[in-house]
């Protein structure tokens, strides 16, 4: 097993399937490498200072024991061979191949940058690669979850959606951990039996839905998670607290955003993309949101969410 790499397709001239399907072709015929998921491909209005038609983008993933650079030898060849011809740096184009994230590698050469700076920036790659990721990152889940197969899908889209702001925002590898680490417990025993989450859980929180952040966060410590951080972030992500650090945070925006919530699902994929460039401002909106909705289901609202609320949300709002 070699390590993980992310790429990005793109074309916006000719016939545009066809370019990168012989892409991904390309990639997939490279010696010691396995092309793991293909995100869904997508048409997209140009971005940049260029005038020029829409493209279509997609990513895959591939589990690849060649370097970095052989990788970025065989996009080139791929480009060439569409018949792409180099000259305005952000014009219309053949095909693009683009390495997005080599494992946890950090390159800064001339002709290579990974992570890809862009990847903040661009709303398509952040949705694929998160796409992408959560097909491949059941690993996460803890041995000890009791949980459906639909909960599980949703803690992979939640844990693949931190992941990405954590690889977009230029995050540490053990911060990146933090969140990924709380994301994968957070719902990991949303489906046990009520009675047996009552036992785990606090009673003062008598609500039962409410029972499955505590108790996790009990579990979790029993199975040997330390940090206070990640405790918190799992313990109180049904309702805010307002001693979250960002573990906290990321966990309560993407149980809100992530890609499977079917409820208004183009506007949490922009909010979503916002998230690497305006994480308070994104916070904000989200904790609006779900306490519009506590209200309306005439939830109770517990002091520790209370405060959460004074927290973040300014106070002329
Ligand atoms: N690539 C560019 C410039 N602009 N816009 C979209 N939508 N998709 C791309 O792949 C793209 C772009 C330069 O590499
Ligand atoms: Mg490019
Ligand atoms: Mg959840």
């Amino acid at each position: 097993m070699g390590e993980w790499a992310f790429v990005a397709l793109g074309s916006n001239v000719g016939d545009r399937a066809a370019h990168l399907e012989a892409g991904r072709h390309k990639l997939a015929t490279l010696p010691r490498t396995a092309v793991l998921a293909e995100s869904t491909i997508e048409e997209t209005v140009p971005i940049g200072p260029v005038k020029q038609g829409k493209f279509l983008n997609q990513m895959v993933l591939l589990d690849t024991e060649q370097a970095p650079t052989e990788i970025l030898e065989a996009a080139q060849a791929a480009e060439r061979e569409t018949g792409r011809v180099r000259e305005d740096r952000w014009g219309p184009r053949t095909l693009d191949v683009d390495i997005v994230r080599f494992g946890d590698r950090n390159i800064r050469r001339s002709d290579l940058t990974v992570p890809h700076p862009e990847l903040a920036r661009r709303p398509f790659w952040l949705r694929e690669h998160t796409e992408l990721l959560a097909t491949v990152n059941q690993d996460g889940v803890p041995a000890w979850a009791q949980i459906k197969p639909s909960r599980q899908a949703h803690i992979q889209r939640v844990a693949a959606l931190v992941e990405t702001w954590a690889i977009a925002m230029g995050k540490s590898v053990d911060e990146r951990a933090r969140w990924t680490r709380a994301a994968f417990m957070h719902d990991a025993v949303r489906d046990a039996p009520t009675e047996e989450l009552a036992r785990w859980s606090d009673r003062r929180w008598d609500i039962p839905k409410l029972f499955h952040g505590p108790a996790a966060a009990m579990l979790a410590a029993e199975h040997g998670e330390t940090d206070r951080g990640v405790l918190n972030a799992i313990r109180f992500h049904s309702l805010g607290y307002a001693g979250w650090d960002d573990a906290g945070r990321m966990l309560y925006m993407a149980d809100y955003l992530e890609p499977g919530r079917t409820f208004k699902r183009k506007r949490s994929a922009k909010l979503a993309a916002r998230v690497p460039q305006d994480s308070q401002g994104v916070l904000i909106h989200v904790v609006r949101k779900r306490f519009q909705w506590a209200i309306e289901q005439k939830r109770k609202i517990l002091p520790e969410a209370a405060e959460f609320w004074n927290g973040v949300v300014p106070a002329s709002s």
